[in-house]
């Protein structure tokens, strides 16, 4: 067994602008982070995955990045930055940075060059077009953040291609020049001393020459025209050989819509290309139509099919992510588990799920507090773009029911990750002495930080112990995964086994007790119980009660 240090570490994600805020403003910044470090280190994470600190004038939270080169001023200075990557390194925790390279803000320099005029050297930097017949957009791909995926731009007469919003327009990938740039940008980051990247969307660089039109009439999905694309595969393993391999570092590539041969293409060991992807089929569970605002009821016999697929799909190559939220999804206890009576008990069992199928763990921020969806009642509470986008289109100028869109908000809207940090049950929960960039999850002065923190029994202390675990079970790593029931409506429950050792992990994702019904093999065997989100005592062999989780050594 050939151990790895990326395989072995637990990740956790930081949303800087909702983390912590140390200057009073509203606004988390780096400063608020460097004093969290030792929250950090005690809760035992290897690896901090930062969002974007980039300057940014911050239409989708700085995934729109004007300079790659500096600090967003909300967020502090070039040596804050420095002063965040030594603490970390001091206290033996690596330092994940956010590469946003399909786009960038239309306020970079290269967009401003490139936008000059047609003959600019910057013009191939981004994907410009003529509108076809009169004045419309070159196709009919519809933008991520609602609307077509093209803007006229005056200056010269021809629209440029943004997937996500109009200030995001996306980078030519073709254009080698363009590519050296990205590197370069890299490159400088690498030899400061980060440890890696998440590269935002990095399947989607590489269009389908021609940019074919969707078929349909009206804005259509461009996906099979950009996802995956032609190029891709080559872009990667370029980046690879003149940047990647000459450091040891991590990478995880954020690709929607990636299949489990495809991720094998990104993630294979003879690839060269990443070590891991963040696919999306599981967060898909619950949508209708293909449409993640149309909200259905997820099962678990679908949810863990598709973690069973992609457990088996990369068993003996490329290496799997583990999460169940970010700062794109809903809280995972409030999606999966259960945010009311059984918050504590269903984040712990959501935990041990995180932690025992095979891959990388990635924690986001406030998951080790069990902190749960917000629901505004009012439009006017929402930030995210996304959000915003969305209700304009199909309330204010189209006719759907406000009502049900708040709901499908509730649900689903990117906000719900990124109410701030519950630090304590003080004013603005710790966050800020100011006026917060967005409303606080009232609930705060239950679930917070400093609560977690006294409590042996918290979601906190439970995170603690899975950590630790990891640190000295090299079985939650390498260990073979098996799957032990079929299609179970209540339990999820599989084994681990690497040589003579063999874990058994049983989790009922239900609000009801659920019998564990094992098949002659492990029936017969002793165990020994490793970590359960229950006490011990009142524990009978074959009952789960409601959302219980169980590891078991056996033998
Ligand atoms: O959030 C999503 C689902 O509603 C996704 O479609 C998401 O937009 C997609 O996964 C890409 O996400 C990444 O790139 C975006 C940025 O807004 C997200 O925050 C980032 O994670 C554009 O940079």
């Amino acid at each position: 067994m050939e151990r790895t240090w990326w395989k072995e570490a637990v990740v956790y994600q930081i949303y800087p602008r909702s983390f912590k805020d140390s200057d009073g403003n509203g606004v988390g910044d780096i400063q608020g982070i460097v004093s969290k470090l030792d929250y950090l280190q005690e809760l035992g994470v290897d690896v901090i995955w930062l969002s974007p600190v980039y300057k940014s004038p911050n239409d989708d939270n700085g995934y729109d990045i004007s300079d790659y080169f500096e600090i967003m001023d909300e967020f502090g200075t070039m040596q804050d930055w420095t002063q965040l990557l030594d603490g970390l390194h001091e206290r033996g925790m690596k330092l994940l940075m956010d590469l946003v390279v399909n786009h960038t803000s239309d306020e970079h320099a290269w967009f401003a060059e490139s936008r000059s005029s047609r003959d600019n050297p910057y013009r191939d930097y981004y994907i410009w077009r003529p509108g076809k017949g009169g004045n419309m957009p070159p196709n009919n791909w519809r933008s991520f953040f609602s609307g077509s995926a093209w803007k006229y731009d005056d200056t010269t007469g021809e629209y440029y291609l943004h997937l996500f919003s109009k200030k995001q327009p996306d980078l030519n990938w073709d254009n080698p020049k363009l590519r050296q740039s990205v590197y370069e940008m890299m490159t400088f980051w690498l030899d400061k001393g980060v440890d890696g990247f998440r590269m935002d969307v990095i399947n989607l660089i590489s269009k389908v020459p021609g940019l074919p039109d969707d078929g349909e009439d009206g804005l259509g999905d461009g996906s099979p025209y950009f996802m995956n694309g032609p190029y891709v595969h080559d872009y990667l393993r370029e980046m690879n050989e003149q940047v990647l391999s000459k450091y040891d570092v991590m990478t995880v590539g954020e690709t929607p819509g990636v299949s489990v041969e495809e991720a094998l293409k990104y993630t294979g060991a003879d690839r060269k290309e990443l070590q891991m992807v963040f696919q999306f089929e599981h967060m898909d569970v619950d949508a209708g139509d293909g449409d993640k605002w149309t909200v259905v009821p997820w099962t678990l016999q679908k949810l863990c099919g598709v973690l069973h697929k992609w457990q088996t799909g990369l068993a003996e190559d490329g290496w799997n992510s583990l999460y169940l939220n970010n700062h794109d999804q809903p809280r995972m206890v409030s999606r999966f588990g259960n945010d009311g009576e059984y918050r504590v008990p269903s984040a712990k069992m959501l935990a041990t799920l995180l932690h025992t199928l095979k891959g990388t763990p990635y924690i986001y921020q406030g998951e080790e507090l069990g902190m749960t969806n917000i629901q505004f009642s009012s439009i006017e509470d929402y930030r995210d773009i996304e959000i915003l986008n969305m209700y304009e289109e199909r309330v204010t100028q189209g006719n759907a029911d406000p009502g049900t869109i708040m709901e499908a908000i509730h649900v689903k809207g990117r906000d719900n990750a990124r109410t701030p940090m519950q630090w304590n049950a003080g004013p603005n929960a710790g966050f800020t002495t100011g006026m917060p960039w967005i409303r606080i999850n009232p609930n705060y002065k239950e679930i917070n930080a400093e609560a977690s923190m006294s409590d042996p029994d918290s979601v906190f202390r439970y995170y603690q112990r899975l950590i630790a675990s990891r640190k000295q079970n090299p079985v939650m790593v390498y260990g073979d995964y098996q799957l032990l029931l079929q299609d179970h409506e209540q339990i999820y429950a599989y084994t681990r086994t690497l040589g003579e050792v063999i874990w058994l992990i049983a989790l009922n994702f239900s609000e009801s007790a659920a019998i564990l019904e094992l098949d002659d093999r492990y029936s017969g065997m002793k165990r020994e119980l490793i970590i359960g989100n229950y006490p011990e005592d009142g524990m009978e062999t074959e009952r789960l009660r409601p959302y219980e989780a169980r590891v078991y050594r056996m033998f």
